[in-house]
């Protein structure tokens, strides 16, 4: 157990790159690989690395967040110690003002923070699917001596666009960091995930936002500031399977990668298990007229079309005649007879109505949005 840092889960900016799919629910939220929320991989990581205590920061829609986490005991977060906490958005002592900024979010709670007084600061992303060990990044930024520790890691060119990008020595200090860079000089990415020692940036914080409120952002502001003042700032190379799945063509990516046998992800490791919200529903059914090849399908479904390299989340029914290929859908969804469904990500409690067709392609994949209806008359 890891008394000294604490993590705190950075679970919504200000971006609307999942669009209709976040409608009415926070993006952590979202669900994931037919049985999860994206945000049981990082609560899984950190009840798994002894990280105890959690504090996650979410600026919308709290309350489908709130209801999925409860009081933390399906990760094991339940703990006297510790526990998880939603930290809302109107609960900071500058009144209703949104956060920002990432490093703006940290400054907004503060309070929250300082009651846990923490010596390390863990900062996660809610829009990440991994397995990672937080505790032997905190043993190689004790090793280093660091100020900073960055995750990182590798990337294609068209890739770097998307991410922090940065140049490091031969003891991997970090010398150089550009956010979203148009021409990457290396293809060493930030993950998003810092461990920080608390007094230091905390001191940053609180001079900034006396002063000139420079310190929107962890990627823009930061981390540059950190580098101008010699700070030491060390990257820790992940090797592991990790992807950012902050927008709708990310999302179906990694939900068609958790289909393959051959997924890095290994989601039936026992000393690593990913934990969710217990729920207990009855037995999916798949009537004589099913058809179903490479695909996943849990709890309480209902399938009487055809399902190939697909995953259908709880309670999502499949009408006669129908056919779901390449997509993913969420929970709760409806699909009428007849329809078509490929290339697609289908909102939770999505009602499709006979004979749709909503089919997208591998570089412009279709969504239908949470508890939207398509293709069905209005009385
Ligand atoms: P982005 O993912 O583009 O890059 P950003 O949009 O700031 O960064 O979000 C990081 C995470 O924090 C997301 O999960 C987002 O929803 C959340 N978030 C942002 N602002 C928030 C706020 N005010 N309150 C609560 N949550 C908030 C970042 C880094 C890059 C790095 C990539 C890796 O800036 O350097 O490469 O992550 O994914
Ligand atoms: P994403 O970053 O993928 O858009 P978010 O969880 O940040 O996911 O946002 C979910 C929804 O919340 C979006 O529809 C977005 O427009 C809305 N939203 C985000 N920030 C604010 C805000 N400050 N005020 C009102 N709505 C917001």
């Amino acid at each position: 157990m890891n008394d000294d840092m604490l993590g705190i889960i950075l679970a919504g900016g200000q971006g609307t790159r999942l669009g209709k799919l976040t409608k009415g629910t926070a993006k952590p939220a979202v669900p994931f690989g037919g049985r999860y929320r994206i945000i049981d991989f990082t609560l899984s990581n950190c009840a798994n690395s002894g990280v105890n205590t959690v504090g996650v920061i979410t600026q919308y829609q709290p309350l489908e967040l709130n209801a999925h986490i409860g009081n933390g005991a399906s990760w094991g977060l339940d703990d006297l110690n510790g526990g998880v906490t939603v930290l809302q958005p109107y609960s900071s002592s500058e009144g209703e003002k949104f956060f920002e900024g990432t490093a703006h979010a940290i400054y907004q709670n503060i309070e929250y923070i300082d009651q846990q007084n923490p010596k390390y600061l863990l900062v996660l992303s809610g829009d990440h699917i991994y397995k990672m060990d937080y505790d032997a990044m905190l043993d190689y930024h004790k090793a280093k001596k660091a100020s900073l520790t960055v995750g990182v890691i590798p990337v294609t060119k068209q890739e770097a666009k998307r991410f922090g990008m940065m140049n490091t020595d031969e003891t991997d200090r970090i010398i150089e960091f550009e956010e979203k860079p148009e021409h990457p000089k290396s293809d060493k990415a930030s993950m998003g995930i810092y461990i920080f020692n608390w007094s230091t940036l905390r001191d940053y914080l609180v001079k900034s936002y006396a002063t000139d409120k420079s310190m929107e952002d962890f990627g823009k502001n930061v981390i540059p500031s950190y580098l101008a003042h010699n700070e030491s700032v060390y990257a820790y190379a992940f090797k592991g399977y990790w992807r950012d799945v902050g927008t709708i063509q990310s999302l179906w990516q990694a939900n068609m990668e958790f289909l393959s046998p051959h997924n890095r992800l290994n989601i039936g490791d026992n000393n690593w298990r990913i934990y969710s919200k217990a729920q207990v529903l009855p037995p999916m059914f798949l009537t004589e007229t099913s058809q179903v090849n490479n695909s996943m399908i849990v709890d309480s479904c209902y399938v009487a079309g055809e399902v190939d390299h697909s995953i259908l989340s709880q309670r999502v029914s499949v009408g006669m005649g129908s056919r779901v290929v390449d997509s993913m859908v969420m929970p709760g969804a409806t699909i009428g007879k007849n329809v078509v469904i490929d290339h697609a990500l289908i909102g939770e409690e999505a009602v499709i109505g006979d004979d749709a067709i909503v089919k997208g392609t591998a570089t412009d994949i279709a969504v239908v949005g949470y508890n939207e209806v398509v293709g069905v008359e209005k009385p």
